[in-house]
């Protein structure tokens, strides 16, 4: 929070491809350092049912894998374990912690990313946070209670009123529409099954970086 104008300074920058992590058919460590082998932009831990200790050590083993790379690293619902883990960021929903809350605990040199289904939500929101996630924009199955998906069109109507927030679409993606939601105006493509649930996890990563591209930025090889 060091920047001229008082305000975020740690704003999720560039574009590409943002993993979430959930259930994966490879072991934890072993899809990150795919990841991060391939230059995946952004690896989410997001495990809802791991016991306490359990997920505080799996946040470790990835925030090894990627520290001194270029894939940054957060953590879903868990400013603590952020927290504790130096994880560059934490990502929140509207029912988990509030993000200003989240802020003062993950302190002002980490992200907060919060997920956002609404133009005036992001309004409301837009000076506390440094990235929005925006969806489920197509159907999907891996999030049980999910809202209605909200289609490209709200990407565009967020990425016009709020321009300084990137946008994290996520929700149903895979590599034939991941183009699409850059091009409505999203940063970052964010997928679970697409990857996690996939045979080969690498390969998936590699035929997603291939359809994002030429809309996104590699983070290079970690
Ligand atoms: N938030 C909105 S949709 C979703 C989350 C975590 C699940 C996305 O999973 P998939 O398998 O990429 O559709
Ligand atoms: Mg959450």
């Amino acid at each position: 929070m060091s920047s001229d104008d008082g305000g975020i300074c740690s704003r999720l920058t560039g574009s590409g491809l943002y993993l979430v992590i959930t259930a994966p058919n490879v072991p934890h460590v072993e899809l990150a350092r795919a990841a991060v082998k391939r230059g995946v932009s952004v690896i989410q831990l997001r495990e809802k049912q791991l016991p306490d200790p359990e997920l505080l050590e799996l946040a470790r083993a990835l925030r090894n894998v990627t520290e001194g790379t270029r894939t940054r690293f957060i953590i879903n619902d868990r400013p603590d374990i952020a927290a504790a883990v130096h994880a560059d960021g934490v990502h929140v929903g509207k029912q988990d912690a509030d993000a200003a809350v989240a802020r003062e605990i993950v302190g002002p040199n980490a992200m907060v990313g919060l997920s956002v289904n609404t133009v005036a939500d992001a309004i409301a929101v837009e000076a506390d946070v440094d990235y929005f996630g925006v969806g489920p924009v197509f159907p999907t199955d891996t999030k049980q209670d999910a809202d209605d998906p909200v289609g490209t069109g709200r990407i565009t109507d967020i990425s016009r009123a709020v321009p300084g927030v990137p946008i994290v679409a996520i929700g149903g993606l895979e590599p034939g529409n991941v183009a699409a939601v850059m091009a409505a105006g999203a940063k970052f493509a964010a997928v679970v099954s697409a990857v996690c649930f996939a045979d080969d996890p690498g390969a998936a990563i590699d035929t997603l970086q291939n359809a994002l591209a030429p809309n996104a930025e590699r983070s290079g090889r970690g």
